[in-house]
């Protein structure tokens, strides 16, 4: 059985980063070991949080779980609450790397076009250096726009997110993918290898629905630890996205602050073992 590890934090209340990283790994089939950055009441997209930073934990754990000869077929880096913790994951990426370790970062920073509360200004130009330690990345456009000192539009044309894209592909050398591009009443995401772009884009459900990012991303490096293309996982991540946040829409009892992915994982689940059979035959 394939092995990520997921660096990022644990909001006990949110429905994101660790907490909805973890059962999506699990559900592809794939071990999911988590390492929290810090430690969040809730996420920092309500009005209040208490966080305790957990940046001093990182590299006794490493140091750790070298001891014990554990390795990982994949490092995948989500939200870090802090310049340091960036430095110090970048080691771990070092420490961890090997021949077969693909390392995703997923450069969580901010939405809408708008930073995240808490992170600093030098922090983007800081994020890009970790990129460089990627194998694939995958921003959503806010990001993409924060990593490569470009003005957030909402509705970037079609070329410009390719040529975003070749910029992204420069820094990570196997893939890159933008999520939340807008395409007519559509919403998806546009990925590049080098050679050619492919995307995939489902119904805009008009509703605020956070997380949506991270389970994107879980579900993602998920797919491809089975077996998947990039493209086929990103096909998988987009219409498993699509999926949760459909459900979330239906339901009148919906959370504000978090995706309802929970009931997703089934379709999740059938769309590995679709990957899982492909790769059989
Ligand atoms: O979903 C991204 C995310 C992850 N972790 C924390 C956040 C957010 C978005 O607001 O606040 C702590």
């Amino acid at each position: 059985m394939k092995r990520i590890v997921t660096i990022q934090d644990f909001s006990c209340v949110g429905k994101c980063s660790l907490t909805s990283a973890l059962p999506v790994i699990s559900a592809a089939g794939v071990e999911a070991c988590g390492i929290p950055t810090a430690l969040l009441s809730n996420h920092t997209g309500f009005p209040t949080f208490y966080s305790r930073d957990l940046t001093e934990e990182l590299t006794p754990i490493g140091a750790q779980l070298r001891r014990e000869s554990i390795g990982f077929d994949a490092v995948y880096t989500g939200y870090i609450a802090s310049v340091r913790q960036m430095e110090l994951i970048s080691d771990f990426i070092d420490e961890f790397r090997g021949a077969n370790t693909l390392i995703f970062v997923d450069p969580v920073m901010g939405d809408n076009g708008r930073i995240y509360s808490g992170l600093s200004g030098d922090y983007p130009q800081h994020m890009k250096k970790l990129c460089q330690k990627a194998d694939i990345l995958a921003p959503n456009l806010t990001e993409a726009c924060l990593l490569l000192g470009k003005e957030y539009n909402a509705d970037i044309p079609y070329e410009e997110i390719c040529r975003m894209l070749r910029e992204l592909y420069e820094l990570c050398g196997k893939y890159a993918f933008i999520t939340g591009v807008k395409r007519d009443d559509m919403i998806g995401a546009v990925g590049f290898d080098g050679v050619s772009f492919n995307d995939c884009f489902m119904i805009h459900e008009d509703i605020v629905c956070a997380g949506t990012g991270d389970i994107l991303s879980a579900a993602f490096i998920g797919a491809v630890m089975r077996g998947a293309q990039f493209s086929e996982a990103l096909d998988t991540a987009v219409k498993f996205t699509y999926e949760a946040v459909r459900l979330t829409a239906a339901d009148p009892d919906r959370r504000f602050y978090g995706v309802q992915f929970e009931l997703a994982l089934p379709y999740y689940i059938e769309q590995i073992g679709k990957i899982v059979e492909n790769g059989r035959v």
